[in-house]
């Protein structure tokens, strides 16, 4: 059964022949994404949600085409925000504290990234937003980045008026604001600042057309219908994200989320399937925590409709496999880099 085209958004209704299956609200049309919906998606059995994903997948992207993009920390550390699980809190984190890198360290490490294979480079800033002089000199990183022919993304917290439409004349492709967890959870692991605003930000970014990196982290102690919680919220958005980053928890020393009990497995390849189900035509990415999992967990979240990773030996501050790794592993699977 056919039950997406590329041209027209997933007809959820359709999805009802499954027992398990709830429809979307008959008031909010097919394109809202239920609670219910989504509860049943995870609910199904393992091999039906895969089966699911893969049908949505492919009717939508390449079956075997992985994108891949290399992050750089651009300001590392010092961060006035308490996000429970982020090693750059100036309140909690253990990353050393530095300043904003100079244009040409940062033009090396993109040449280096294209050179490596990647597609776009993300530069993240550690901090809550950036000032208007900021702006500036992160502008002529994205133009520098862009003149070597990638896509550019950054990653600077919240934005004022005024500020994403710079960033756009400075050729920037995506900005990456993740909502990262549930509205019900988000006061249990960040207080400095609130889920709305996030919202805000995301607003003047879509307002000024720039494209939309938005996900979130499992992993933290949340319920799964925290998780599900999540990606109603990422999926019922006007236009869902271009971009839906998946990360799993990596516990940073010194965080409040040090201890946290890592996630099952199981249960993170059913998140990425229910992403890649609820938001067909996004780029759903296998984000943080690929370094603690093995390269048959990985297939599974590829299988489940991820397309997209972090390539590179390092994250921001935390650890992403060797690059080596992940070729060899694509070569396994016979993916090809994008
Ligand atoms: N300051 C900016 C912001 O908050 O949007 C950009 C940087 S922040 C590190 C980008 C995203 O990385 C966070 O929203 C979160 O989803 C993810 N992240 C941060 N620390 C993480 C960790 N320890 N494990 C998994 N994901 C993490
Ligand atoms: C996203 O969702 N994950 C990336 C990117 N967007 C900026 C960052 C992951 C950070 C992992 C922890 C670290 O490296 O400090
Ligand atoms: Fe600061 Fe972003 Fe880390 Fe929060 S996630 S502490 S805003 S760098």
């Amino acid at each position: 059964m056919n039950i997406a085209t590329p041209s027209t958004p997933i007809n959820i209704s359709a999805l009802s022949k499954f027992p398990n299956l709830a429809t979307a609200t008959a008031d909010e049309g097919a394109k809202r994404w239920s609670i219910a919906a989504l509860t049943g998606l995870f609910e199904l059995p393992f091999a039906d949600l895969m089966f699911r994903a893969q049908e949505v997948h492919r009717a939508h992207h390449a079956a075997n085409k992985v994108q891949l993009s290399t992050l750089l920390s651009i300001k590392t550390g010092g961060c006035p925000e308490d996000c429970g699980y982020c090693s750059q809190s100036a309140r909690h984190g253990e990353a050393e504290r530095e300043s904003l890198l100079d244009l040409d360290e940062v033009i090396a490490a993109a040449q280096a990234a294209k050179e490596g294979g990647a597609s776009r480079f993300c530069m993240g800033a550690a901090w809550r937003g950036p000032k208007d002089r900021d702006i500036d000199n992160v502008a002529a990183m994205i133009s520098a980045v862009k003149g070597l022919g990638l896509e550019t993304c950054v990653t600077l917290g919240m934005l004022k008026d005024g500020q994403a439409a710079r960033l756009k004349d400075a050729g920037l492709d995506y900005y990456n604001h993740n909502l990262d967890t549930a509205p019900e959870f988000y006061g249990q692991v960040i207080s400095t600042h609130s889920q709305q605003d996030r919202f805000d930000t995301l607003g003047k970014v879509r307002e000024a057309g720039i494209k939309v990196c938005c996900g979130g982290i499992v992993g933290m102690g949340e319920t799964r219908a925290a998780r599900i919680s999540l990606l109603a919220e990422l999926a019922n958005m006007e236009t869902p994200p271009e971009s839906v980053p998946i990360n799993n928890l990596i516990p940073m020393p010194g965080t409040p989320l040090a201890d946290a009990p890592p996630i099952d497995p199981f249960e993170f390849v059913r998140m990425i399937a229910v992403a890649r189900i609820s938001m067909p035509e996004s780029m759903v990415r296998l984000s943080a925590g690929r370094t603690e999992m093995n390269d048959e967990l990985q297939s599974l979240c590829f299988l489940a409709g991820a397309n997209s990773i972090f390539y590179g030996d390092k994250l921001l501050t935390g650890d992403n496999p060797e690059a080596t790794r992940d070729t060899q592993l694509f070569g396994r699977l016979g993916i090809q880099p994008a």
